[in-house]
C-alpha cells in the first residue's frame, strides 16, 4: 500500500514563498481536511455552517487547477495558518506520476513548521531524501540517468553544468545507450540461432558478423566515454595547478586570474607554503586554479612541506600551467623538464614577466622555443606570453583553458555527458568488457562469448535502470536532497 508523503520543496530560512508537496493516493482527500477555500476568516469570525457546507472540493479540482483558500487545522477551519495558493495534480501527470498536491505558503520557518505538523497529523509522512524523484523513477516517469539529472540540475553553479544536466534530464543519454542495447541484442540473436541450430554455422560469416557488431558496439561506447572526461570536470571542476620556480609570478598571475589579492605576493623568493585554491567560472567551465609553492632545494622546513605538497598536487591535476620567466629564453627547455618532475599531466606554457623584455612574441627565438618544447614533450598543449602585473595575456589564457577543455570531448559526444560517478564506471566497465570480448574473439566458445556480451547489456542497463537492484535504487535516491 503506497503511503502519503509530503515535504517542502523549497529550501529552509525564510523566503516569499515555499512550497509544501504532498504525494500519493488520496493527496486531493487528505488536502480537503487541512485546506478550505476562498479567504482567511477575519478576526473574530466563525467559519460558519454555511460556508462550510458550500465548501467546494481539493479532490474536485482537475489536474493543473489552482486554488485560492487558507490552511488550518485538520478537520478545523477556525485554527486557520495562512492564506495560500494550492495546485491539484491527477495521476499520471504529476511529478511522481501520482496523485499529488502543492501547497505555497508565505515562506517562514515557524509557519512551514506548522504547516508540515498538520499535514502529517492528517495522515502524511515526512519524505525521506530524493523520494519523490525515487517515485518518479518507480512509476516510470523517467530513467535513472534522468533522476541523476535533476539532482545536476539542482546543484548547477555554472552554465555547462546545467546544460549537462538538462540534456541528460532530457534523457540523451538514455537514448543513445538504447542504440547500443539494440546493436548488443541483434548481436545476441544472431548468436542464438547459433547454438540452437549448430548444423546450419557457417563459420566464417559468423565470425564476421561478431567481429562488426563488436567493434560497432565498441566505437559507441568510446564515443560516449570520451565526453565522459568533460563530465567529471563538470561535476568536479577543472583542476588547474601553477607550478614554477619561487618568485617567477605564479601568485601574481592567480590574483590577475582572480582579479584581487588572493595571494600574498612579495619580492623573496618562497613566500607562497600552502595550496590557495581560487574558483572561477570560465565560459561555464567550472575551473579550480591552485597556487603552490616554488619547487626549489631548501632548507627551510616548512617551505619543504609546501614544496612536498606542490608535487602532490601536479600529479592529479587536469591541467598544469608551468610558469618560466622571459628573462632567459634558453633556459626553458630545462626548466619545464625540471617543473613537469615525474608527471605526464597535459601543461600550458607561460612565460611571464613580457613586460620586461622587448616585443618577444615577434622574435624568431620565442618561435623556436616553442617548437623545441612541442617537439620534447608530449603533453605540451599551448605556450602563451603573459604579465601579472601588466595583465597583458591574461584573456588569452583564460580561452586557452577554455579550448583545452573544449577539446576533450575530440570525437566524443558533445551530446551525451554522462555527470554521475557511478554511471561513468558502469560505462567505463561495460566498454572494458566488450573491449577484452573483442580482443578475444577468435579464441572464445559461443557461449563463453555470449554471457560476456549480456553481462555487458546489463551493465549498460543499470546506468539508465532498466537492470538495478532495489538496494542501489535506495541508494541513488538517498543521495538527493529532502522535497525532491
Ligand atoms: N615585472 C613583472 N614583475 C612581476 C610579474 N609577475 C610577478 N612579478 C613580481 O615578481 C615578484 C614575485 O611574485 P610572486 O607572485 O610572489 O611570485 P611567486 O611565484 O608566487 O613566488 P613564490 O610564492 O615565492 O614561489 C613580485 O615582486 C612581483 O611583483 C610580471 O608579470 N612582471
Ligand atoms: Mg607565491
Amino acid at each position: 500500500m503506497r503511503e502519503i508523503i509530503t515535504a517542502f520543496a523549497t529550501p529552509p530560512g525564510s523566503s516569499g514563498l515555499a512550497v509544501l508537496r504532498i504525494a500519493g493516493p488520496g493527496a486531493a482527500a487528505l488536502a480537503d481536511r487541512i485546506f478550505s477555500f476562498g479567504k482567511l476568516p477575519a478576526v473574530g469570525e466563525q467559519a460558519t455552517p454555511a460556508r462550510a457546507q458550500t465548501r467546494r472540493k481539493v479532490a474536485r479540482l482537475s489536474g493543473y487547477q489552482a486554488a485560492f483558500g487558507y490552511v488550518h487545522e485538520a478537520d478545523n477551519p477556525v485554527a486557520s495558518l495562512d492564506q495560500c495558493v494550492l495546485t491539484r495534480f491527477r495521476a499520471p501527470w504529476s511529478y511522481t506520476g501520482e496523485e499529488q498536491v502543492e501547497i505555497s505558503i508565505h515562506g517562514g520557518p515557524a509557519l512551514r513548521r506548522a504547516l508540515l505538523e498538520i499535514v502529517i497529523s492528517a495522515g502524511a509522512r515526512p519524505a525521506e531524501a530524493g523520494e519523490f524523484s525515487k517515485w518518479a523513477f518507480l512509476n516510470g516517469k523517467m530513467d535513472l540517468a534522468q533522476a541523476e539529472a535533476v539532482m545536476d540540475l539542482i546543484q548547477a553553479d555554472t552554465e555547462r553544468q546545467h546544460t549537462a544536466a538538462m540534456r541528460q534530464l532530457q534523457g540523451t543519454a538514455g537514448l543513445r545507450l538504447a542504440e547500443v542495447q539494440n546493436e548488443i541484442y541483434a548481436l545476441l540473436s544472431a548468436l542464438e540461432v547459433d547454438i540452437e541450430y549448430p548444423e546450419y554455422e557457417d563459420f566464417h560469416l559468423q565470425q564476421r558478423a561478431c567481429e562488426e557488431g563488436l567493434e560497432r558496439i565498441c566505437r559507441s561506447l568510446r564515443h560516449i566515454a570520451a565526453g565522459n572526461r568533460q563530465g567529471r570536470i563538470l561535476r568536479d571542476n577543472l583542476q588547474v595547478v601553477l607550478v614554477g620556480e619561487p618568485n617567477v609570478g605564479k601568485s601574481s598571475l592567480l590574483n590577475a586570474l582572480a582579479g584581487e589579492e588572493r595571494a600574498i605576493v612579495t619580492e623573496f623568493a618562497g613566500t607562497t607554503r600552502d595550496i590557495i585554491e581560487l574558483r572561477i567560472d570560465l565560459a561555464g567551465i567550472p575551473v579550480s586554479i591552485y597556487d603552490t609553492a616554488g619547487i626549489r632545494e631548501s632548507q627551510d622546513p616548512v617551505e619543504r612541506l609546501g614544496v612536498d605538497r606542490t608535487v602532490k598536487l601536479r600529479e592529479t591535476a587536469d591541467l598544469l600551467m608551468l610558469v618560466v620567466s622571459a628573462a632567459n629564453l634558453v633556459e626553458i627547455p630545462d626548466q619545464v623538464a625540471n617543473l613537469l618532475g615525474s608527471s605526464a599531466n597535459d601543461f600550458l606554457l607561460l612565460c611571464i614577466k613580457i613586460d620586461l623584455t622587448e616585443n618577444l612574441d615577434k622574435t624568431a627565438e620565442w618561435q623556436q622555443i616553442q617548437e623545441s618544447i612541442k617537439s620534447k614533450f608530449p603533453a605540451f598543449v599551448a605556450a602563451i606570453l603573459v604579465s601579472a602585473t601588466q595583465g597583458w595575456g591574461i584573456d588569452e589564457l583564460k580561452t586557452k583553458i577554455n579550448d583545452y577543455y573544449e577539446g576533450l570531448s575530440g570525437s566524443g559526444s558533445a551530446d551525451v555527458v554522462l555527470t554521475s560517478v557511478r554511471q561513468q564506471r558502469l560505462l567505463e566497465e561495460a566498454l572494458e568488457l566488450f573491449s577484452a570480448l573483442q580482443d578475444d574473439l577468435a579464441s572464445l566458445p559461443t557461449d563463453i562469448l555470449t554471457s560476456g556480451i549480456r553481462q555487458g547489456a546489463e551493465l549498460l542497463g543499470e546506468i539508465t535502470g532498466e537492470d538495478v537492484s532495489e538496494q542501489m535504487v535506495e541508494e541513488i535516491f538517498a543521495r538527493f536532497c529532502i522535497g525532491k
